[in-house]
């Protein structure tokens, strides 16, 4: 062995060690990717949710499941829906475990208004979150980070998810807007960001339950 083939070979040895290290990250990297993907459809997940949601429109068809799951001091949720019309819905969580779809009062009326425990207006309610966007294909893939709500909360009140047919305001109504002499929001906006009719419900229940 010459000079330069001793020089070489712990070389090669080294590129190889490495060369194998970083494919087990990105192999590593597109498994986690795969598991945040398939989350909605119930598969293996790297933390497993405690509350879901297994969300039903007016047919009784179900749509997908929304995941809750807590991490440090938020609650992450997490979803993959489908069967929905393109675009922006108001989406939150409902005070009453109550996913009617025949209610008197139109379709899931009997899961009441926000989940709102301390009396606040709309866009400061525990059940308040972001809102879903549904591509053209009617799919909807969401996550959302939110400390507004807690894990606790879920599990404990008997609540449920509502998708809404229209996009939400939240309450966001600036004064140069005027309605029958009021400026603003009217009492109606500041309860329910004017998120419209109830396409989806899905009642929130612990994640063991099946
Ligand atoms: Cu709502």
């Amino acid at each position: 062995m010459n000079y330069k083939q001793k020089l070489i070979l712990p070389m090669c040895a080294a590129f190889l060690l490495y060369g194998c290290n970083s494919a087990d990250d990105s192999n590593e990297a597109d498994n986690n990717a795969e598991d945040m993907t398939t989350v909605g459809q119930g598969t293996d997940t790297e933390v497993d949710p405690q509350v879901k949601a297994e969300v039903k429109d007016v047919e009784g068809k179900t749509l997908g499941t929304v995941n809750f799951t807590a991490e440090e001091n938020s609650v992450v949720i997490e979803t993959a829906l489908e069967g929905l019309e393109p675009g922006y819905h108001g989406f939150h969580v409902h005070e009453n475990a109550a996913c009617e779809a025949d209610a008197k009062d139109g379709p899931f009326t009997t899961a009441g208004g926000h989940f709102n425990p301390t009396d606040e207006t709309h866009s400061k309610h525990a059940g308040d979150m972001p809102p879903l966007y549904v591509k053209e294909d009617g799919t909807a893939k969401y996550t959302a980070t939110l400390d507004n709500m807690t894990i606790d909360q879920l599990k404990k009140e008997e609540l449920a998810v509502i998708v809404h047919a229209n996009p939400d305001n939240f309450a966001n109504i600036p004064d140069r807007y005027e309605a029958n002499g009021e400026k603003g929001p009217d009492a109606d906006t500041l309860k329910t960001g004017d998120a419209g009719d109830r396409q989806a419900c899905g009642i929130v229940v612990s994640a063991e339950a099946k």
